[in-house]
């Protein structure tokens, strides 16, 4: 029987960066996201007679590995299994693919190995694999909140993507995989940054402002946030040492355009991940005229436009 499930990526707009215990893969400060609909990851498993992991058809070394150690870390017992996965879009280029790609491979080896978990569940499982994808699980805007242990630390929806539908717009300035992994820099920034402290306090009271902004549809609030949150995370970044340096001169003229044009009336503000694409979220009627501003800057070397989704599902295989 094989069994096929697709999820999404998701864009943090209160930023998740640094970790509180590896062995469960346990953040250390709670997030908030939404989740992208355009951009997917599916995932297909069977049984088989030994472990293999393709990944967009190839072997999946490295990763493989961490896949099917996760499996092992999380699940008492189960057989060995083929998983082939692929994304439509970049794979490790800050475009979190390892979000969607847990979230999917959760949903598919529960479904394939009838564990009936719940959603919340689902989110402990694939955030075990990668803190993000978590939220991965769910559609529209998506709240992490630490819980007492590592089994309630799990996202839950806030708002689903139809009940306001906001706009993605995602400026790649330089494609290829990044040059230090999520997992690497954070456990740096934990370890060598003199910010790192600050920055996992100041995320409650962020997560509650983005929550209550989301909750009126108050795009200003959320913008002035969530720009907040993602310059923070890059100042833990660039303070680590040595310094996680992600922004490129093409991200950093990106942001200022953006800026301009928020100031000239448009409603747009920008976020960035652990790699130099700059993504930004706009309300519906300002999206034309910022990917127009966008596609004009030199250094910009896609533009992808993307709306809201849904959460990690099954899909027939
Ligand atoms: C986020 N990022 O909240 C943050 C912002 C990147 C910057 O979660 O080590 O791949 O697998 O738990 O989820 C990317 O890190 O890290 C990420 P692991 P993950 O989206």
């Amino acid at each position: 029987m094989q069994i096929c499930a697709r999820a999404h990526p998701n864009i943090a707009l209160i930023k998740y960066w640094g970790k509180s215990d590896l062995a469960t893969n346990l953040p250390s400060a709670g997030s908030l996201s939404v989740t992208l609909d355009t951009f997917t990851t599916e995932t297909t498993v069977e049984e088989a007679a030994s472990d293999q992991l393709l990944l967009n058809g190839e072997p999946g070394g490295g990763q493989a590995d961490r896949v099917f150690r996760w499996l092992d870390a999380c699940l008492t017992q189960r057989p060995p299994l083929h998983i082939d996965t692929r994304n439509n879009f970049p794979t490790a280029a800050g475009l979190a693919s390892s979000a969607s790609g847990f979230a999917a491979l959760a949903v598919a080896v529960d479904a394939l190995l009838e564990l009936g978990m719940s959603d919340a569940q689902l989110s402990v499982l694939a955030r075990r694999g990668s803190g993000s994808a978590a939220r991965s699980i769910f559609g529209g805007f998506v709240r992490l909140d630490l819980g007492t242990d590592s089994n309630s630390t799990v996202a839950a929806p806030l708002l689903d993507a139809a009940q306001w539908p906001l706009e993605v717009v995602i400026a790649v300035t330089q494609s290829g995989p990044k040059e230090t992994s999520s997992g690497e820099g954070m456990e740096r920034s934990r370890k060598t940054s003199p910010l790192y402290q600050a920055w996992t306090e100041c995320v409650a009271a962020d997560l509650e402002t983005a929550r209550a902004a989301i909750e009126q549809r108050d795009f200003a609030a959320l913008a002035a946030v969530s720009e907040a949150s993602f310059l923070a995370m890059h100042a833990v970044m660039i303070s680590s040492r040595p310094g996680l340096l992600y922004m490129k001169p093409a991200s950093l003229a990106a942001i200022q355009r953006v800026r301009e044009l928020r100031r000239d009336g448009l409603a747009a503000f920008c976020t960035m991940d652990a790699g130099p694409q700059v993504k930004v979220i706009c309300l519906p009627e300002s999206a034309d005229d910022v990917a127009a501003a966008l596609r004009e800057l030199p250094g910009v070397v896609e533009l992808h436009r993307v709306g809201l989704g849904r959460g990690a599902h099954l899909v027939p295989a």
